[in-house]
């Protein structure tokens, strides 16, 4: 963990000097020597020592401010210069650092050094996000988030710029612009802000079906990451990677969690959104500042040049993903996030991830969505990032040396020496040489290409379906009901009606019990015939017989790896446990139940109806970790009421506390009581809506555990916080709160 010593915290605050590049290194340790000695007191820019931070200089007491002041000109005119442009996609997110390892050499596979090595440690940086929303919006929008991971290798950086989600909406870049204009707040009037569930998003879809499969993934839960610490991760593109003997096979990469994949409910969203909209970067920080380091294993599905064309989708179309039935994941390294930034400007927001960051021994594939975006990455820093010295920012800076002839323009911090900025030259000695192979020279996979310059889409592309219908055949009935709901919210939000028609008949085409479930919800027909074709992404003189999309069955008709049912469930480390206490609480119940929790690795705090701390039934006090004002359910992922016959007559009595269980309930979190804590579960909505045999003894299968033994509970408790939610319940029971 961080060391946080006086002298590192204070240099912290103050900006750490060292964190500038090097220009001439004799110079720059003089520099950063003197900065060292001096860093205690305040200066200006020009390192002159201030006096008084607090007054302008003025003529007289109560006279006008001097334009001679070069402390407050200086102060104010970097203060009206800090923000840059937020990014146009991606601009709310939250980053850590931390290392990857690969398991075993991987040389069969690829010559990429980071992946030879188990006993190296490459440091990465990763930064997860939302799409849609701006920097200042709230961490649980419904959105797909990215995972961009940075690795600083000793060939050089290598960025996997991912989502959490294995496919995209568009099949080439071309389309991204528009993607983008229909998904963000609409122009007139900047509303709403990062949702999906307005007129220009729908309508842009409902005309572009080969987003179908896309929008399967974004109205199911996977949309609603529980933390960044339970999400998947993809590069979505399929790769390539290259050996020694310069052997290529086709990659997709994939992140998995150790957590398993989890998410919260919409509605459990919704409120997060207020009460918390940083929720998912404080988890984040949170989780690393104690210790508790986010771990994912790389896997990759590789599928050798000769298969190339053995699957009934293109590898090359990036609404498809490689069912794992076909095609196993290989689970080939691991990474840890260990340390948080230093400063969220510094390194989360000028961090410049960039697809084309290729090290030896990987590769593009024509992806025609992977190939407009080796064109965006660079263009979008050049605006963002203020030029093309962008690369000389620390956290983009690779650990390796960087040599050429590139040289000046803005902001440039490198002072290269000499007169020799050009190749060939005999003036430098030749430097920089080029890299043979031999030396690690990137060469690129000599692949051929034979044909005419045209646009045109591949007609391997027109199968838009299949794999939407794949992704909802595999979900589980909560999950399949997650994404009827979700699809009638948003398009519930949709005022034209055509629109809500259109993206009916779309629905249709991949499930009817789909279609029909948002036609109920939406009190629609769903349209029988039409004139309009249902794909309008068409070139002006497009053959129309050729861009309408082909609906066929997937060879994988149901795939498991697409369920969050079947996910990591066998423990609890880092879940957060909610205990409800008040003065008399039993100290002995509470401290076994919170000792065995935390034994198992979950994180659990004390909600009381005051603040600082509560009085047990032997008159110690038991620190309070937060109120029912500060605190909420939907913060945590399971609650525990312990017994005391003042504190659950207080609680019983308190609308706040019933509330709370009353919410968890209704988002199907696991919940606990002493048997004599009786008295508040029965204060519940739910309570009323339990079996007529719910006594003291009864154990329900939807995570419900009442005991008169604390040891019997924490264990049953133990086991149904690790299911992490209890979906089916609302199939069944629907509370009010
Ligand atoms: Fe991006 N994308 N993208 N994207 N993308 C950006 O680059 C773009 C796409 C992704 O945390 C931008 O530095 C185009 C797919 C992530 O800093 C921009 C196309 C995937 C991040 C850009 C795509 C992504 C970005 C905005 C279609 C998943 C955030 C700021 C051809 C595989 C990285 C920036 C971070 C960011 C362009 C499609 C992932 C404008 C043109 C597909 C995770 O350059």
């Amino acid at each position: 963990m961080k060391k946080t010593t006086a002298k590192n915290k204070a240099s912290r605050q103050q900006g750490d000097a060292k964190a500038i590049i090097p220009g001439n290194a004799k110079t720059e340790s003089l520099r950063m020597q003197k900065e060292d000695e001096t860093n205690e007191f305040m200066t200006t820019d020009q390192g002159v020592k201030i006096n008084d931070d607090q007054n302008t200089l003025k003529a007289g007491e109560r006279g006008p401010s001097l334009l001679e002041d070069f402390i407050v000109r200086e102060k104010l005119t970097h203060f009206d210069h800090e923000r840059i442009p937020e990014r146009i996609v991606h601009a709310r997110g939250s980053a850590a650092h931390g290392v990857f390892k690969v398991y075993k050499n991987q040389a069969a596979l690829t010559k990429a050094g980071f992946l030879q090595d188990p006993s190296i440690e490459t440091p990465v940086f990763v930064r997860f996000s939302t799409v849609a929303g701006s920097r200042g919006s709230s961490d649980l929008a419904r959105d797909a988030r990215g995972f961009a991971v940075k690795f600083y290798t000793q060939e050089g950086n290598f960025d996997l710029v991912g989502n959490n989600m294995p496919v995209f909406f568009i099949q080439d870049a071309i389309k991204f612009p528009d993607l983008i204009h229909a998904v963000k707040p609409e122009p007139d009037n900047e509303i709403p802000q990062a949702a999906s569930a307005h007129d220009t998003f729908w309508d842009f879809i409902s005309l572009m079906p080969e987003s179908a499969h896309m929008i399967m993934w974004v109205m199911s839960d996977r949309a609603l990451p529980r933390s960044y610490r339970m999400m998947e991760g993809f590069g979505v593109h399929t790769f390539r990677m290259i050996n020694e003997k310069e052997i290529s096979s086709f990659v997709k990469f994939h992140w998995k969690p150790l957590l398993g994949v989890h998410s919260v409910a919409w509605d459990e969203a919704q409120t997060i959104s207020g009460k918390d909209p940083d929720f998912h970067r404080r988890d984040l920080w949170n989780a690393i500042e104690n210790g508790n380091f986010p771990e994912w294993e790389l896997g990759v599905q590789i599928v050798p040049e000769t298969d190339e064309h053995k699957y009934d989708f293109d590898l090359l179309d990036p609404t498809k993903l490689i069912p794992e039935e076909l095609v196993p994941v290989q689970l080939i390294g691991k990474m840890t996030l260990n340390r948080n930034p230093d400063n969220f400007f510094a390194e989360t927001e000028q961090v410049a991830f960039h697809i084309g960051n290729i090290v030896p021994g990987i590769d593009f594939t024509n992806d025609p969505l992977l190939q407009g975006r080796l064109f965006s990455y660079t263009d979008t820093q050049l605006i963002r990032l203020g030029g093309p010295n962008f690369h000389e920012i620390p956290i983009n800076r690779p650990v390796i040396g960087v040599h050429n002839n590139q040289r000046d323009g803005h902001m440039r911090q490198t002072i290269n020496t000499g007169k020799v900025s050009y190749s060939p030259n005999s003036l430098g000695g030749g430097c920089p040489f080029q890299a043979g192979k031999k030396e690690g020279g990137f060469t690129s996979y000599p692949e051929r290409v034979d044909a005419y310059k045209v646009r045109e889409r591949s007609s391997s592309f027109f199968d838009h379906f299949s794999q939407a219908r794949l992704f909802f055949n595999s979900q589980s009935e909560p999950e399949k009901a997650h994404i009827v709901d979700a699809l009638s919210f948003e398009l519930g939000k949709v005022q034209t009606i055509a629109i809500r028609e259109r993206m009916l008949r779309i629905l249709n085409e991949i499930d009817k019990a789909l279609a029909a479930g948002v036609a109920v919800a939406l009190r629609l027909h769903i349209p029988k015939e039409s004139s309009e074709p249902l794909n309008q992404s068409m070139p002006a003189d497009g053959d129309p017989a050729k861009y309408q999309p082909i609906n066929r069955d997937s060879s994988v008709l149901s795939s498991g790896a697409l369920s969050m049912a079947k996910t990591v469930k066998d423990n609890i480390r880092t879940r957060q446990i909610a205990i409800l206490a008040a003065d008399g609480v039993n100290e002995k119940t509470l401290k076994a139940v919170k000792e065995a929790l935390v034994a198992a690795g979950a994180v659990v705090e004390i909600i009381a109806p005051c603040q600082n701390y509560i009085i047990s039934d032997g008159d110690l006090e038991i620190p309070v970790d937060k109120s029912f004002l500060t605190a909420s359910s939907v913060f945590y992922d399971a609650v525990y009421v312990p017994s005391g016959v003042n504190s659950t007559a207080t609680l019983a009595a308190d609308p706040d506390a019933i509330h709370f269980l009353n919410e968890a309930f209704k988002h199907c979190k696991a919940i606990a009581a002493d048997a004599d804590a009786m008295q508040v579960i029965k204060e519940t909505y739910f309570s009323k809506k339990l079996p007529d045999d719910f006594n003291k003894s009864t154990v329900l299968e939807e995570g419900i555990i009442i005991s008169t033994d604390s040891a019997d509970l924490t264990k049953k408790f133990i086991s149904a916080i690790a299911q992490h939610r209890f979906w089916h319940r609302e199939l069944q029971r629907k509370v009010p709160a």
